[in-house]
């Protein structure tokens, strides 16, 4: 067997494993569809994902989690979940996009990347990042620091558009209305989005719907959306972009710049990655938990890193609720 193979095989185990994760944490939010209470719904997930994280034959490492930045519950970084296997690094995101489940609007999921033991950048207090994310066709051709008409410029020469027909993913935010000027000057376009950026660095990747992402979101899901550029050969940079004072001065303690870029590759240093995702509330990518027969379908897709594939997983079950 050659490594690869063997890679693959790894690889496989743990996929199924994490499925089984976020489609527990979707079910259990799902309960919390609409209902106004978004901490509740949260809550939910992480309980039912650190249960069923418990069950698999996995040794994982949080090292991304979520809900400091909301005041939500947490599933702790640092925190050891799993009866013990392959050691793995974690970044959960129990539900992405607390506020659609509690609107009862389209595109929140449950969704968490794992890689290889200490291959995950580890963010610290560092809540929001300034993100870039783009298709396999622009790696390598996109400068970060250079001003958005350039870096469209440069996109629209490697995916081989006109600037006119790029269209570029941007969270609806009063701090992204310069970008949003900046990026129809240049002649481009916007899908402008309440939240759920991981859906949209996914969107970039795949170059679905839009030809990049950019813009400062989650630091949590900027880390999960370099697993899902790593794993499909798409770009990414993440620049820290500390959103107050107190949050400035706590990454700079923590020994981040203001700033700083990393790269795709400091982001996650594997290319074992994987990247499972189980659609909540459903969009038009993943359906959302709903009742088909008396039983609880769930979609789910899941990425695995090395072979580039993506599997869509439709699952029933019989649940006793
Ligand atoms: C984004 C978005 C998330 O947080 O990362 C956003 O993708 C960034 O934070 O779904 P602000 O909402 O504070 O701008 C979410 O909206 C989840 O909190």
């Amino acid at each position: 067997m050659s490594s690869q193979d063997t890679k693959t095989t790894r690889l496989a185990d743990i996929a199924t494993a994490m499925t089984a994760v976020t489609e527990a944490a979707a079910i259990s939010a799902s309960r919390w569809i609409g209902l106004g209470r978004k901490e509740d719904g949260d809550g939910a997930a992480v309980e039912a994902m650190r249960a069923a994280f418990n069950e698999q034959a996995i040794d994982a490492t949080i090292v991304i989690g979520e809900g400091e930045k909301d005041e939500a519950p947490m599933l702790y970084s640092g925190e050891r979940l799993g009866l013990g296997g392959p050691a793995v690094d974690i970044a959960i995101d129990p539900v992405e996009g607390t506020t659609l489940l509690a609107k009862g609007m389209p595109g929140a999921i449950a969704v968490l990347a794992a890689a290889p033991a200490n291959t995950m950048f580890r963010p610290g207090p560092a809540f929001y990042m300034n993100k870039l994310v783009v298709p396999p066709a622009a790696r390598g051709a996109i400068d970060p620091n250079a001003p958005v008409e350039a870096q469209l410029k440069a996109l629209g020469k490697a995916v081989g558009k006109p600037v006119s027909q790029l269209r570029v993913f941007v969270l609806e935010r009063p701090r992204h209305e310069k970008l949003i000027a900046d990026i129809r000057a240049a002649g481009a376009s916007c899908r402008l989005v309440s939240d759920g950026d991981v859906l949209g660095s996914l969107f970039a990747v795949l170059g679905d719907r839009v030809d990049a992402l950019m813009g400062v979101g989650g630091t949590p899901e900027g880390v999960i959306s370099a697993c899902v550029a790593r794993a499909l050969g798409g770009d990414m940079f993440g620049m820290m972009a500390p959103q107050s004072d107190e949050e400035k001065a706590k990454v700079e303690e923590f020994g981040l710049k203001p700033g700083q870029i990393l790269t795709r590759d400091e982001l996650v240093s594997s290319d074992e990655v994987i990247f499972a995702a189980t659609g909540i509330t459903g969009d038009d990518m993943l359906g959302g938990v709903r009742k088909v027969n008396g039983r609880t379908r769930t979609e789910t897709l899941l990425i695995g890193g090395g072979n580039q594939m993506l599997r869509w997983l439709t699952t029933d079950r019989l649940l006793n609720d």
